[in-house]
């Protein structure tokens, strides 16, 4: 993209001091990112962004989400008398136009927020971090309990196992790339289908009124948290998929990134293991934060949330396999595939450890 381009989008927010330079920020596969670095030491740097408009189809949904999401985090940590406010909750700059926290430019969504300095992602955590992350997404969700607006659901049924199944069966039917056929596929599918009954359970729970939605932030993987240099927990970012989930969600896709002892996409399927260390302190971090809303069998369920976010994801990245690689980017043919099977044998290393995971949060909750 153009300097002048990205230039004349900045000019549209309403931010304060002068640009002297806008250069690409991160490597998210979803959104483009970049730094908006201002000249005076005085003044913010900025992070714009676009949003992929085929991923969020309603870009304003999102912005009046995030808005109405950072301005309640914003408040409860006034209440409760935090100081270093500016670096504990993403903060965006409306448009001078209408005020609103997004422009459109020739077709693409663009929006701006504050730079939080001195903070630091990382790809991967030990169990003091993990404890941390538990705490703070629990957190993230006890401060959003008593939000007074409904949030929009910005991708439908986005953590629905029944819906992401049903995906998985339409693209099985119609074969489009021809690779149904694969005895790997087979054999995925095979073992997909023995656990679809029991990974939909929350659908179920929903439908009953046993089971409650609340808001969520739905991508709660490492690389969404910004550390201090103390590695400690300053915030929560990335927040386009806020709204309102089961709160597996926002347990199990943490644990599903975190306590893999390998990325989600090597391809060394004996190195994929799921790693008690990570579940042990995240779940006792999440727990002191999220317990005094959580009902019971939302608690009794973590063992099964531990396990549903793997499965989904197989789900998932073998639609995308079976669909001809349209929504995650591949660097090879087999990529999805892999990472498919990958999520396979975490699933299964999970389930090895259900009644252990049982036994810890049974510790948990006696402490
Ligand atoms: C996508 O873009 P990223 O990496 O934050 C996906 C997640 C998946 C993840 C798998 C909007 O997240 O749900 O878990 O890839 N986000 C969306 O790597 O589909
Ligand atoms: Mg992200």
């Amino acid at each position: 993209m153009e300097q002048n381009q990205l230039n004349t989008i900045v000019s549209q927010f309403a931010i304060s001091g002068t640009v002297s330079e806008i250069r690409p920020l991160g490597e998210g596969l979803i959104n483009d990112t970049y730094k908006v670095v201002t000249a005076e030491a005085s003044e913010p740097d900025y992070v714009l962004q676009r949003v992929n408009h085929n991923v969020f189809p309603d870009v304003d949904m999102v912005m009046r989400n995030i808005e109405a999401v950072t301005n309640h985090i914003r408040m409860k940590l006034e209440q409760a008398g935090e100081d270093d406010i500016e670096r504990k909750v993403l903060r965006f700059i409306p448009a001078k136009v209408d005020g609103k926290l997004y422009i459109v430019q020739d077709g693409q969504y663009w929006r701006i927020m504050v730079f939080i300095p001195n903070a630091i992602t990382k790809q991967a955590v030990d169990p003091a971090s993990s404890r941390d992350a538990g705490r703070a997404f629990g957190r993230f969700q006890a401060m959003l309990a008593d939000i007074p607006v409904e949030l929009g659901e910005t991708i439908k049924d986005f953590h629905n196992m029944e819906f992401r199944l049903q995906q998985l069966r339409e693209v099985v039917a119609k074969d489009p790339v021809g690779r149904v056929s694969e005895p790997q596929v087979q054999r995925l599918l095979q073992e997909i289908d023995a656990r679809a009954h029991e990974m939909t359970k929350a659908e179920r729970m929903g439908r009953e009124g046993i089971l409650p939605k609340r808001v969520c932030h739905c991508d709660t993987k490492v690389n969404n948290m910004m550390f201090n240099d103390h590695d400690e927990v300053l915030c929560v970012i990335d927040l386009d998929t806020v709204m309102p989930n089961f709160i597996f969600s926002d347990y199990g896709d943490f644990l599903r990134t975190a306590a893999n002892t390998v990325a989600e996409d090597c391809a060394d399927m004996t190195a994929v293991k799921f790693r008690m260390d990570i579940f042990k302190a995240f779940t006792e971090g999440y727990l002191q934060s999220a317990r005094s809303f959580l009902l019971p069998v939302e608690i009794e369920n973590l063992p099964y949330a531990t396990a549903l976010f793997p499965y989904m994801q197989c789900v998932r990245f073998l639609w995308d396999y079976l669909s001809g690689d349209k929504y995650w980017k591949c660097q090879y043919p087999e990529h999805n595939f892999v990472r498919a099977n990958n999520q396979f044998h975490l699933l299964k290393s999970v389930e090895d450890h259900y009644p252990q995971m049982e036994a810890f949060i049974q510790k948990c909750l006696e402490a």
